[in-house]
């Protein structure tokens, strides 16, 4: 079957079992299979209503996986990392997004690639720049660092 990469985001703002939101990070890097390009993590303040810090990081992947069944996956490690269901944007031990994938868009009735919110995230542009910075969004047909260029310039803080 023909292999494709995703870049997956990944964010966390919550103690779990296996240590803070940066071991917590690592730990879900480790469970996924095909990956081949890690950004380091870093810290964010946090977007909407959490008061929580988080930490970030975004990871390319290989895989034979469609978009659905990579969602699917994605979903099993977050519950099996404890993650509650709650209020939107609430403090979670894992959060696990496809961000951008090598077929391009996907619409589906629960997913959507590339990610809807990822052009305006400095949290997650920043790292994906640093190990994808040519990868062309389909729907703007901008580069990874243009997109970046375009947040830091629009917010430098953070
Ligand atoms: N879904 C649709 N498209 C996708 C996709 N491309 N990747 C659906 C993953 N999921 C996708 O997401 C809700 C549903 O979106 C999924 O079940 C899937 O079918 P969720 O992760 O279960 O819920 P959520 O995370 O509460 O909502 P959402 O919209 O993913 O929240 P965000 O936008 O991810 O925001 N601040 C900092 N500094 N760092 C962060 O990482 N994260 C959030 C969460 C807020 N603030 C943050 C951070
Ligand atoms: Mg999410």
């Amino acid at each position: 079957m023909a292999t494709s990469t995703y870049a997956i985001a990944l964010g966390s703002n919550r103690w779990g079992r296996h240590g803070g939101p940066a071991a917590e990070i690592r730990a879900a890097i480790a469970a996924l299979d095909g990956v081949r390009a890690v950004a380091p993590i870093i810290a964010s303040a946090p977007l909407g209503p959490s008061l929580r810090r988080y930490a970030n990081s975004v990871l390319l992947l290989d895989t034979s996986l469609s978009p659905p069944d990579m969602l699917a996956q994605l979903k099993e490690i977050e519950r099996a990392f404890g993650r509650r269901r709650g209020r939107r944007w609430g403090s979670r031990v894992i959060d696990l997004d496809i961000i951008l994938w090598s077929g391009g868009c996907w619409h589906g009735p629960n997913l959507c690639v590339p990610h809807i919110a990822f052009r305006e995230r400095t949290f997650v542009l920043r790292p994906l720049r640093q190990i994808a910075p040519d990868w062309r969004d389909p729907v703007t047909g901008r580069t990874v660092r243009q997109l970046h260029q375009l947040v830091d310039r629009a917010r430098p803080r953070d």
